[in-house]
Order: structure tokens, then sequence, then C-alpha cells
């Protein structure tokens, strides 16, 4: 069933809220840095689980995807920026694996023109529980909807903007293309994908260089070697990263007129694709 809010609801002003805690007034990065510190790999586990978006995960994943993606604050500002360049009146701007629903904050603190609706789109049920009581708790005038849905069978309306920040390296390879097919027949004209995703490289030298790189920033958010090996093997087959040039091969085979990087951080990078 989709979670869908009323944005009369959620149109209050910044700190007038009754019964919100100081973190929540204090908009979505403060509140959101205010939940637990991921500490799930930090003791020896006999057999490593493989990973999934549970309660366990949602419960931290602010503090885990900060300290795990490098640049991943600078990301989230810059799909703002971009959301508030490119929304256009009558569409829909997508969040396509929206966790807590960062992207789509994002967005929606700076979009300024009218009609124009968020979509969340997650299937992890305790991931939009939590993002729809953050959503709610945040001030915001464009109407946000959330569903509970796969993203490889949802259907999308018209939109302007697609999101897919650190979500597609999650989708089996073979159902990738036909995802980005779908994206690219719901965008308008002049319409945008911001395609964020952890990626591998040909050059086995510079992938292992990126992976050491990644690592290090790891230990230096406080990972402990221990955590980053243990939770490499949960992620591994889960996570399934590929090269740039796969990805913008793809885009264009899907009918994007252009796909470039607009950041990049060792493995990580964000691809701005246009329809
Ligand atoms: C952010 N975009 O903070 N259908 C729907 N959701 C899915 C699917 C699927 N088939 N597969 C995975 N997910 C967010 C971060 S996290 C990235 C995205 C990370 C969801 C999954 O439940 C999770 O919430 C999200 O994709 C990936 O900007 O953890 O590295």
């Amino acid at each position: 069933m989709p979670y869908t809010l009323n944005p009369a609801r959620t149109n209050f002003k910044r700190g007038s809220t009754p019964g919100l805690t100081q973190a929540a007034k204090q908009g979505p990065q403060r509140r959101q840095m205010s939940t637990k510190k991921d500490r799930l790999f930090a003791q020896p586990l006999q057999d490593v689980p493989k990973f999934t978006f549970d309660g366990q995960v949602a419960a931290v994943f602010p503090d885990m995807i900060k300290r795990s993606v490098p640049g991943y604050s600078t990301i989230l500002h810059m799909i703002g920026q971009m959301a508030e360049r490119y929304a256009r009146p009558g569409t829909v701007c997508y969040d396509l694996g929206c966790s807590l629903g960062a992207s789509l904050l994002a967005m929606r603190g700076n979009i300024h023109c009218s009609d124009v609706n968020i979509i969340g789109v997650d299937n992890s049920e305790e991931m939009l529980e939590r993002c729809r009581q953050i959503v709610a708790s945040q001030p915001g005038n464009v109407p946000v909807e959330l569903k509970a849905a796969d993203i490889t069978e949802v259907s999308l309306e018209p939109a302007s903007i697609c999101v897919l920040n650190f979500t597609l390296q999650f989708i089996a390879k073979h159902e990738r293309a036909a995802l980005l097919d779908k994206i690219a027949r719901a965008l308008v004209s002049g319409g945008v994908l911001i395609l964020s995703e952890k990626l591998s490289f040909e050059d086995t030298e510079h992938d292992a260089l990126m992976t050491d790189l990644h690592h290090d920033f790891k230990r230096m958010q406080g990972y402990s070697d221990l955590e980053i090996a243990q939770k490499r093997e949960a992620i591994e087959h889960i996570l399934v990263p590929e090269s740039l040039e796969i990805h913008r091969q793809r885009l264009l085979n899907a009918g994007f007129r252009s796909a470039n990087i607009w950041f990049q951080c060792f493995n990580f990078a964000s691809i701005i694709a246009f329809r």
C-alpha cells in the first residue's frame, strides 16, 4: 500500500511544529545525524549474514551511509540544486530507492515551481516506515507520496527528474537496462536522471587503489578493520558495481541524449543523464 502524505499536514513553518524534538526542528540533516551509530559489524560474527535493508539497518542508516560513501552529503546538496533547476510543472520528481528520504527531502527543499509532486519508492518496509516519519516531521510545500514497491515493477508517471542515488547497484544486472528504459520513457524532454553508483574499474591496479582509498576513508570515519571486512563480506554479490563505460553505454542505449559524470570521489560517482 502506498503511503500518501497530505501536503496540508506537512506544510508548516520551520520551527513552528509542536511536539518535535530539537533535532527534528533543525532540518533533515540534523535530525538524521541524531540517529544511532552504525555498530552492526563491530563484533566478530561466525557467519556473516547477507546484507538486507531491515529494521536494524534502517535504525542506523544515516550514520552508515554518511561514514561509508565519500561525498554523500555533497551529492545530496547538489541533488537539491539540480532539482531547483530541472523540476517542471505538471510532472513528478522521483526518488527511486529512497531509503529514509534524504534525496527527496533535498529536492523538496529546493523546488520552487508549482504543480510538482515528489514520489519516493522503496521495497524495504522498515526503511519506508522511518522515511514516512522523517518526511512528516519536516516542513515543505511540495506534496510527497511514498510507495512501498519494487522499482523494477512500479509504473512511472511523466517525470522531470529521476534520482537513483546509490540504488541501481542493488538491482540484478540483467534487470538494469529495462529499468533505465522505463525511466527514459517516463522523463519528459529535457528531463534528467541523476544516477549515483559505486564504480568498478577495468584497470585492476586502479580498481585496487580506489578500493584501498575507500577503506582508508572508512577507517578515518571510525570503522575498524573488522567492521570493514565483515561489511564487505555481507554486501558481496548484493551490491554489484559496474564500470563507468558500462553505465554510460546503457544510458545512451536507453535513449538518453547524454550521460556524463558530475561528481566523483574514489570509486563513488554520480552521473547526470539528459532526455
Ligand atoms: C539516499 N537513495 O539516501 N526496489 C525498491 N527499492 C530498492 C530495491 C528495489 N528493487 N532494491 C534496493 N532498494 C538513498 C540511498 S540505499 C543505498 C539508497 C545504500 C532500496 C533499498 O531498500 C535501500 O533503501 C536503497 O534501495 C539503497 O539518497 O545503502 O548504499
